[in-house]
């Protein structure tokens, strides 16, 4: 049987790494057109190569800063008259994956940055809004379109540093939530993905570089790859259109819980 997601048009936040540029091939390799979008425009153009030779029907890629209102219309706006290029009968954005964010620093509140605070809540929850406002009306209704949210363990529990990031992952669950019941009778589907420790840039980009600090977090343990991410995005959006998967929590075996993380000696 072909696959649910050929020749649909998929749009990718944060595609330049990670679970993102994951995703992208991983679509790609469905025969899907994906419409890839992040800052780094060196990687993303890149993934945009991967995710062709991995078999996309289409690929392309636009700068896209979901901290900025401006950069997600532009960018929407391109989409737009990519995906108005050939019309068919069941045209129009097919999945949007709002997948931008991260994790600045593991600064107790008290100790906390204004600057930090601002980037994780920017990205991880105003890009989500701002992405879903833009793209939602390019999305037909009743054929299965999907909006998936990547959430993360981190917003169904606390954790010592995690305020900032926490709350703002507990947002992103809350406006998937809120979304389903907004969208209801549309036929539009609304998940959220909620991974725990993965091995992506996030770590790095949450301790600015530091690379020790990231060995020593994933030290003796095995955590989650993007590529897990990726096909789990693609089985949720190739469900048949009545389906809604609505939350996911995906650990590695080797974390219990948050605090709970097996590691080898
Ligand atoms: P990466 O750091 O590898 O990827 C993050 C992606 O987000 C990059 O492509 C980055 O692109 C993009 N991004 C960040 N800020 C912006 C912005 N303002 N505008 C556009 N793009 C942006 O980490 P992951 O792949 O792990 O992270 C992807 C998502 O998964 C994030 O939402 C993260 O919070 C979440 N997550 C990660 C987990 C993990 O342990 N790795 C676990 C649970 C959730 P660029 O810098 O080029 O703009
Ligand atoms: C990333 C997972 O546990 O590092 O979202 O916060 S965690």
């Amino acid at each position: 049987m072909p696959s649910r997601l050929k020749d649909k048009w998929v749009l990718i936040t944060g595609a330049s790494s990670g679970f993102g540029a994951a995703a992208s091939r991983a679509f790609g390799a469905e025969g899907a057109k994906v419409l890839l979008g992040a800052r780094r425009l060196d990687r993303l153009e890149q993934v945009t190569l991967e995710a062709r030779q991995a078999g996309a029907a289409e690929a392309h890629f636009h700068v896209l800063d979901v901290s900025q209102t401006a950069s997600v219309e532009t960018f929407v706006a391109w989409a737009k008259v990519q995906i108005s290029r050939a019309p068919t009968a069941d045209a129009g954005l097919h999945v949007l994956i709002n997948n931008a964010g991260g994790a600045q620093g593991l600064d107790s509140v008290l100790a906390g940055k204004d600057e930090d605070w601002e980037v994780m809540m920017q990205s991880n929850v105003l890009g989500v809004l701002r992405m879903t406002r833009a793209a939602v009306p390019l999305m037909p209704h009743h054929l299965g379109a999907t909006i998936l949210n990547i959430g993360s363990l981190a917003g169904r529990v606390a954790y010592e540093g995690g305020a900032a990031y926490c709350a703002a992952k507990a947002g992103e669950l809350q406006i998937t939530r809120c979304l389903r019941l907004e969208l209801n009778g549309t036929g539009i589907r609304v998940s959220s993905i909620d991974p725990g420790l993965a091995r992506t840039e996030f770590a790095t980009v949450r301790f600015k570089g530091d690379e020790a600090r990231v060995n020593k977090l994933y030290e003796g343990t095995q955590p989650l790859v993007a590529e897990d991410i990726a096909e789990i995005l693609v089985w949720v959006a190739s469900r048949p259109p009545h389906v809604n998967i609505d939350e996911m929590l995906i650990k590695p075996v080797d974390q219990a819980a948050i605090h709970k993380v097996f590691r080898r000696q």
